[in-house]
């Protein structure tokens, strides 16, 4: 059986998460946070969470995760069947993953763990994510997925990450990502009603209260 690394606050082990979950496919969660423990480092090198453990052995890094879940489970596709519509996937996914997410994490420590942020570094995000939104909104309407006309991975990966960014630039940037993406909303509420994305949304807020106490304590 699939084993599944990490741990239930993480958006990035929550999209493999959600993934695991549309495909139907059988899997155990181990509950491990970043480190530079052996154990984990054997798994994924860079001590990052998510992982995954099949029956030939472990890697990481979440898109390299969903490409093998849709080559080694292709049943129920998660990507376009286009070869274009499957670049289209990719560059969406690149632009919410490098340009948007990455930046926007860059304010999660003040945004959401009680850290602080500096002045310079809130600058610099607020430019970079006005880019990337920018980007997106040339990339998508949003209707009624993100890409192409059926739910794909890429709709996990946006409702995963996008919310968290927006709140992020909400609290620290006084800035609002949806304002410049007619849609999202009213597409947001859509996929997060799916029962995969119920499920990690619940997860999430129970392992939230866990996670907050263990850095506290
Ligand atoms: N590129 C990685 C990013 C994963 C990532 O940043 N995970 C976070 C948890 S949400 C993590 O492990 N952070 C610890 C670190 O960056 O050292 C992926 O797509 O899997």
């Amino acid at each position: 059986m699939l084993k599944l690394y990490g741990f239930s606050v993480s958006n990035y082990y929550n999209v493999i998460k959600a993934a695991l979950l549309e495909k139907g496919l059988a899997f155990e969660e181990v509950t491990v946070y970043p480190s530079s423990e052996e154990s984990l480092l054997n798994r994924s090198p860079m001590g990052k969470v998510p992982c995954i453990e099949t029956p030939e052995g472990s890697f990481s890094e979440s898109q390299v995760i969903l490409d093998y879940l849709e080559e080694a489970h292709p049943d129920t596709p998660l990507m376009p069947s286009s070869p274009f519509q499957r670049a289209k996937a990719r560059e969406i996914n690149r632009v919410l993953e490098l340009y948007l997410e990455l930046q926007a994490r860059r304010l999660y420590p003040e945004a959401f763990f009680g850290g602080k942020v500096s002045d310079e570094t809130k600058a610099e995000v607020k430019v970079a994510l006005e880019k990337a939104t920018g980007a997106l909104a040339r990339l998508t309407t949003f209707d009624p997925y993100i890409v192409g006309d059926s739910f794909t991975s890429s709709d996990i990966v946006a409702a995963i990450h996008l919310p968290l960014a927006r709140d992020a630039g909400r609290k620290l940037l006084d800035m609002d990502l949806f304002e410049q993406l007619p849609g999202v909303k009213a597409y947001l509420g859509r996929i997060r009603e799916r029962p995969s994305m119920q499920r990690v949304l619940a997860d999430y807020k129970t392992g939230l209260e866990t996670f907050l106490k263990s850095k506290q304590g």
